[in-house]
């Protein structure tokens, strides 16, 4: 299977954590064509957003569904609880992550330099994402998402996470989660797990490139 995306999107993150913890052997590209607006690309994918998964069974995209689709054709190890309402709990956590924390996160990429942000823009992104995460922190159990068991959930707070502890520190907020001592037990679980720990060092490889590239086009 090609997956098309690169690990900086906070949504290709979540479905390389899917693919990694099932170890299926999923070979990451650049969209063809050369971006994701490419003709070639929109033939995938017509929103010509990543991530885009194709295989045997043709193109899958929109990285949850790209998950629930890993878990069904592969599901061992399992991803999902096995009783209908921790399922459900699992897709509420990730809906919640998608609607009401990378709106708020992704909308701080563009204000992390102090001397050029918009800071009505950055208050409102702020508030936007305690609301989030205020929600999280009464959706989740500990040490993992859900329990004793990494499951999708997991895989959607990841790249969250991780862009909250890279971009907080920018706006005066060096402990993200000091008002949220569950999500502080997950993150803690998971940036512990050796599988997690190796994407996270990817996503940072990526972030750091493209940040270095994005100051480089601006001077
Ligand atoms: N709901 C989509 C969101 C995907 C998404 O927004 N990806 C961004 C990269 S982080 C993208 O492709 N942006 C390009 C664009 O919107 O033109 C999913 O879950 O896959």
């Amino acid at each position: 299977m090609i997956l098309y995306g690169a690990a900086l999107s906070p949504y290709v993150a979540r479905v390389l954590c899917a693919v990694r913890r099932k170890g299926l052997d999923v070979r990451q590209a650049e969209p063809p064509g050369g971006n994701m607006k490419s003709p070639e690309y929109l033939a995938l994918n017509p929103y010509g957003k990543i991530p885009t998964l194709v295989g045997e069974d043709g193109p899958v995209f929109e990285s949850e569904v790209i998950c629930e689709y890993l878990e069904e054709k592969y599901p061992q190890p399992p991803l999902l609880p096995a009783d209908p309402a921790g399922r459900a709990r699992s897709r509420t956590v990730s809906r919640a992550v998608d609607l009401y924390v990378l709106p708020g996160l992704l909308g701080l990429l563009g204000q992390l330099n102090p001397t050029t942000r918009d800071s009505a823009v950055v208050e409102e992104k702020l508030a936007e994402l305690r609301r989030g995460l205020d929600g999280l922190e009464k959706l989740l159990k500990g040490p993992y998402a859900l329990g004793p068991e990494l499951t999708l959930a997991d895989c959607a707070l990841v790249p969250a996470l991780f862009y909250l502890d890279r971009f907080m520190p920018a706006f005066g907020k060096f402990d993200a989660l000091a008002d949220h001592p569950t999500l502080r037990t997950v993150w803690t679980t998971l940036r512990a797990e050796p599988m997690v720990a190796s994407l996270l060092a990817d996503m940072a490889a990526s972030l750091d490139d493209f940040l270095r590239r994005r100051a480089a086009n601006a001077s």
